[in-house]
């Protein structure tokens, strides 16, 4: 590494103590969830690398609730997540893509609940494409040890105390905030350790990608369809991986944006805002970026089901104003 000069940067554990030490209030509860979430990616992460030759590629041969063909990997990443989840402790409730309704743990200290979808971007395991987990963490709003209610799992994205999302890649990456900030690690298999790779990031003002899949260009909006062509026109370059969290993850580190919108077989979106859009738009805003669903922030949108879907619009706030704006104006 000398003759590299690279920067190993701290390790995930010690980031983490030495952050709870600059809280005084914190009592260590999120630190060790945060812990929790990191191991169940350390061994998601090692499946998917032996996915080929475990032979637990490809589908499972039969669907989620959202009537998704499931991969194997869907199925295992749910257990893995679930599991780590409820032994931790801090965890009363899950939800998750992979489930219809919502998990509770008989975890009476449990201060929190988890929004999470396990493996976005699945279908492109087979052909090698980087996937990624997504994660929300929320204080339960009913008292510890009560019946979790769905108050507790429907929250607004702004009552987030953490979110991140694992990046499961040609390196594999932990990146996530706790409303201070966001911070991204490398993990480094032959040490088993999450390294601090990416400090207090802040993502660009104005963008040089837009994201979208323009196959369904012609059921999109008329602001929509305008932005694009004005993107084309400014040269803006068009990347579209089809893995939300690696097309999130390239737009978070360069500028960009990200459109999922409204088409004719997604009338409202296709990302699902519990476990998917409240993640990435509190990390995107914690980095200085913006995402709506074409209106307002995704922030704000008063969840009212598990898996209900919303437009998204994310990534350099120049990007996003001027798509909103061209959709609202519509609109109006
Ligand atoms: P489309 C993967 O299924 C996913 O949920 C995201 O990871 C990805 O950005 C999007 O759907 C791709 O959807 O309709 O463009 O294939």
């Amino acid at each position: 590494f000398k003759k590299l000069n690279l920067q190993i940067g701290v390790p995930l554990d010690r980031f983490i103590k030495k952050k709870q030490d600059d809280f005084p209030y914190a009592t260590g509860e999120l630190s060790q969830l945060l812990r929790d979430i990191a191991l169940a990616g350390k061994i998601v992460n090692m499946a998917i690398g032996k996915s080929g030759l475990l032979g637990i590629e490809g589908a499972m041969g039969k669907e989620n609730v959202q009537g998704e063909e499931q991969q194997k990997l869907d199925i295992i990443a749910n257990q893995r997540f679930i599991r780590a989840l409820k032994h931790g402790g801090e965890v009363s409730a899950i939800i998750s893509e992979e489930e219809a309704g919502v998990i509770e743990f008989n975890n009476p200290d449990g201060k929190y609940v988890v929004a999470i979808d396990p493996l976005d971007g699945s279908s492109n395991i087979d052909v090698n494409v980087s996937i990624g987990t997504i994660f929300s963490i929320y204080r339960r709003i009913s008292p510890q040890g009560s019946e979790i209610t769905m108050d507790d799992v429907l929250q607004k994205g702004d009552n987030q105390v953490a979110a991140g999302y694992l990046l499961y890649g040609s390196s594999s990456m932990l990146v996530f905030t706790t409303g201070a900030g966001v911070f991204g690690f490398t993990y480094e298999p032959s040490l088993g350790e999450y390294f601090l790779s990416h400090n207090n990031i802040e993502t660009p003002e104005d963008g040089s990608y837009f994201s979208v899949n323009e196959g369904s260009f012609f059921s999109f909006e008329e602001g929509v369809q305008e932005y694009i062509n004005e993107c084309k026109h400014s040269g803006v370059s068009a990347r579209y991986i089809g893995s939300l969290v690696a097309d999130f993850h390239r737009n978070l580190l360069k500028g960009g944006i990200y459109m999922y919108p409204a088409t004719s077989k997604y009338p409202n979106g296709k990302l699902r805002l519990c476990y998917e859009c409240n993640a990435l738009a509190f990390l995107i805003e914690q980095a200085g970026g913006k995402a709506t669903d074409g209106h307002q922030r995704i922030l704000e949108i008063q969840p009212t089901d598990l898996h209900q879907r919303t437009p998204l619009f994310i990534g350099s706030p120049v990007m996003v104003e001027t798509a909103t704006e061209k959709l609202t104006k519509m609109a109006d």
